[in-house]
């Protein structure tokens, strides 16, 4: 089964996309399994609302595990099983926590082994100042290693946010070349076109 990958800055949405992905996948009942970067793995079912009320968040670094779920798309006539995967946020700095900092070596190590790679961007950030500085280097770094991979693309997350339109004009100038799909993880927003481009990998 080939693994897909939800990466970028903490706070870019990723967790609120792979829940809310997987729902307009029509899955009601999410089986999360959690890998650790201590190695312990687990899992847990969750309602949609419950998921989404434990699992994302108003601060930075919700997420300090691998979250995956399997999730079934159609493909030709059938169809094709895909693990999604939610990953620990990055940041520019080196974190001061142990805990986040083995959190995000963990990302790191992901994003080596993944098949497919979806890189989350918070545009209405990237609105509000240039975006060399709202992106910081680790944006620019994840882009330009999975550049050379085919399965990646850019998702703009937060479109429904004022300035998010800037943003996503900021990134098609800073990334010409790169697949970039707008969204609105929150409202399930260009979810038609994320959906098209995993099929054509799998
Ligand atoms: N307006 C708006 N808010 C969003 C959207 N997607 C996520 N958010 C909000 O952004 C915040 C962070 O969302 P998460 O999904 O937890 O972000 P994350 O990238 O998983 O963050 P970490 O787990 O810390 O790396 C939450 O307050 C969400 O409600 C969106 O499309 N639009
Ligand atoms: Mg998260």
């Amino acid at each position: 089964m080939k693994e897909c990958l939800i990466v970028g800055k903490t706070h870019a949405g990723k967790t609120m996309f792979a829940l809310n992905f997987a729902h307009y996948l029509g899955v009601t009942n999410l089986e999360i399994t959690f890998r650790h970067p201590s190695g312990l793995v687990g899992s847990k079912t969750y309602s949609i609302s419950a998921a989404r009320r434990e699992l994302v968040g108003a601060a930075p670094h919700t997420t300090r595990a691998l979250q995956s779920i399997t999730l079934d798309l159609p493909v030709g006539k059938g169809s094709k099983r895909c693990l999604f995967t939610d990953t620990s946020g990055l940041v520019d700095h080196i974190h001061a926590d142990v805990e986040i900092r083995r959190a995000i070596a963990q990302t790191l190590g992901a994003i080596r082994e993944a098949d497919l790679i979806l890189h989350l961007i918070d545009a209405a950030a990237v609105g509000l100042q240039d975006a060399p500085s709202a992106l910081g280097e680790v944006d620019y770094q994840v882009a330009q290693f999975a550049q050379m991979r085919t399965g990646y693309a850019m998702l703009a997350n937060k479109m429904d946010l004022p300035g998010a339109s800037v943003g996503l004009a900021r990134l098609r100038q800073e990334f010409p070349g790169h697949t970039i799909l707008p969204i609105s993880a929150l409202y399930k927003r260009g979810f038609r076109e994320v959906k098209a481009f995993v099929q054509r990998y799998l």
